[in-house]
């Protein structure tokens, strides 16, 4: 993310240059927040595989305010388990950062809790290293629903690639779960006191399908390790929030101008930050409670209302809003019929499918959502939601649809959802467009995706069973209201989602 030097601050952002950085304000006045704690004898106790933009937007943040307010060994080692991008851009700057909070206020904070990146697929010893230093106090995960290799049934896929791979090459793991149970396992020879493992990803019982799927890997080579797993690693689940769209070059500019030295890889995301963790842990952590992070003992409410009121009403808009031609969230929210849509589904079908916490009122949790959406500030591409469908909605629709189908509610906004999502992939595969799935080979090798018979394409897809599994395509009141919603579709070229949403309602 190089811009021309011209438009661009003489100096880059670095240990040398953040002081300079301290004494200058941003555009409306507001100081800017450098490091308040010795960054340089800071030790790393965290190692988080998946340093990617919500990593660092989030965790890293309020790892850095904790040590900011009450200090301690937290620094982050940030392991990218292929690309070597994030590694070779921060090295250039110290591996400091710009966190720009984009809304009502716009503020920038420096983030120097990142020590170092690492790249595992090219520096596996000085990755093993950091996990399995006694220093190493956690493990932090976002690696992406399909980084946890898991089948429809939510337990390890032994089938996966990465994972059959690290089975037969457990000294050199593709996986995150590969190095987790490597490492442990060399903890336990070594007897040093185990890691916890805390999952930062959006996925539905996040610790706990991590735990499992870590149980059922490890098993797999050594039942010793996994009996000493099960008693000694702590597997919190977690509830993630805050929209951060990935950087863009505007950002790179923008920020650094804001800041008045070059940062190559500023981090963007909006004023709303919300981190829930379940209080099951062993040993120390950050001062996150002092700033902001909520420990409770029942994370599951507040996953599903996040899951459900944000992220499934997210992907939908990425889809239907990608058929109508938008680009951006704030784009089809501002649209008053895809408005109505969505604040109609969060009501009908999504709202009463779950039991939210007793302490949040969900009604107005919604509508909060619904105005994060309309941040102007926050160009939050649809395209970039859209990614790995297959993986993202077996968290965000289809638990949704199966709780309604067995209370007896509606699930007809909710296969219209699906249904745009169908048309997306169909499209996509129509018109040779690239598709960002893991699935994105199987879906080209599935000709009824391709037919002009709508009950074939429904059929093509309710027969993915690492999507679907094997109930769903048995329902045939899904599968009818899919077939009316994907006709619909296909008569409104423009997704005319009112007249749509009329006809089938
Ligand atoms: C988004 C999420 O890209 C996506 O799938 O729905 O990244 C979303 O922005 C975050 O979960 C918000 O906390």
């Amino acid at each position: 993310m190089q811009l021309s030097n011209q438009t661009m601050p003489n100096e880059t952002l670095s240990d040398q240059t953040v002081a300079n950085v301290a004494k200058s304000s941003s555009a409306d006045g507001a100081k800017i927040i450098t490091p308040q704690y010795d960054r340089k004898n800071t030790e790393i106790g965290i190692v988080h595989l998946g340093p990617g933009a919500f990593h660092r937007a989030h965790q890293a943040v309020y790892t850095e305010n904790a040590m900011n307010l009450a200090g301690g060994n937290w620094g982050i080692c940030g392991v990218s388990l292929r690309s070597a991008t994030a590694r070779d851009v921060l090295a250039k700057q110290d591996n400091l950062y710009t966190l720009a909070v984009l809304d009502k206020k716009i503020n920038y904070q420096i983030i120097g809790a990142m020590k170092e990146v690492l790249v595992a697929s090219e520096q596996t010893k000085e990755v093993m290293a950091r996990l399995t230093a006694a220093t190493t106090k956690l493990v932090t995960l976002t690696i992406t629903e399909k980084g946890y290799c898991l089948g429809a049934d939510g337990r390890l896929d032994l089938q996966h690639p990465d994972i059959a791979h690290d089975l037969s090459n457990r000294s050199q793991p593709n996986s995150a779960i590969g190095y987790i149970v490597q490492s442990l396992g060399q903890r336990k020879i070594n007897n040093i006191q185990a890691f916890n493992v805390l999952s930062c990803d959006n996925v539905s019982g996040n610790g706990d399908k991590l735990r499992r799927a870590v149980l059922d890997y490890a098993i797999q080579l050594d039942a010793d390790l996994a009996s000493w797993i099960e008693v000694n690693v702590a597997f919190p689940n977690a509830m993630v929030d805050s929209i951060t769209p990935k950087t863009e070059d505007y950002t790179v500019q923008s920020v650094s101008t804001a800041i008045g030295a070059t940062d190559n890889w500023p981090i963007q995301r909006e004023q709303f930050t919300q981190w829930v963790i379940e209080d099951n842990w062993h040993g120390e952590r950050p001062a996150w409670e002092k700033v902001g992070v909520v420990f409770t003992s029942d994370v599951d409410g507040f996953e599903k209302a996040k899951l459900r009121l944000l992220n499934c009403l997210h992907s939908t808009l990425a889809y239907a809003g990608s058929l109508a031609g938008f680009e951006t969230v704030f784009d089809v929210t501002s649209d008053s019929a895809f408005y109505d849509f969505i604040c109609k589904l969060a009501k009908d079908e999504v709202i009463g499918s779950f039991e939210p916490p007793k302490e949040l009122n969900v009604e107005s949790y919604s509508r909060e959502i619904i105005e994060r959406f309309l941040n102007p500030e926050i160009r939050h591409l649809l395209a970039q939601i859209a990614w790995d469908g297959s993986q993202k909605l077996q968290m965000r629709i289809l638990p949704i649809i199966e709780d309604n189908l067995a209370l007896g509610r509606s699930t007809k906004l909710l296969s219209l959802s699906l249904a745009c999502w169908f048309e997306f992939i169909c499209r996509a595969l129509k018109n040779d467009k690239e598709i960002v799935d893991p699935l994105a080979n199987e879906f080209s090798n599935i000709p009824a995706l391709r037919s002009s018979n709508v009950a074939d394409v429904v059929d093509g897809f309710l027969a993915i069973e690492s999507v679907f599994g094997k109930n769903l395509v048995k329902n045939t009141l899904l599968k009818n209201q899919l077939i009316e919603s994907l006709t619909a579709l296909r008569l409104s070229e423009t997704c005319q989602i009112n007249t749509i949403v009329e006809k089938l309602c």
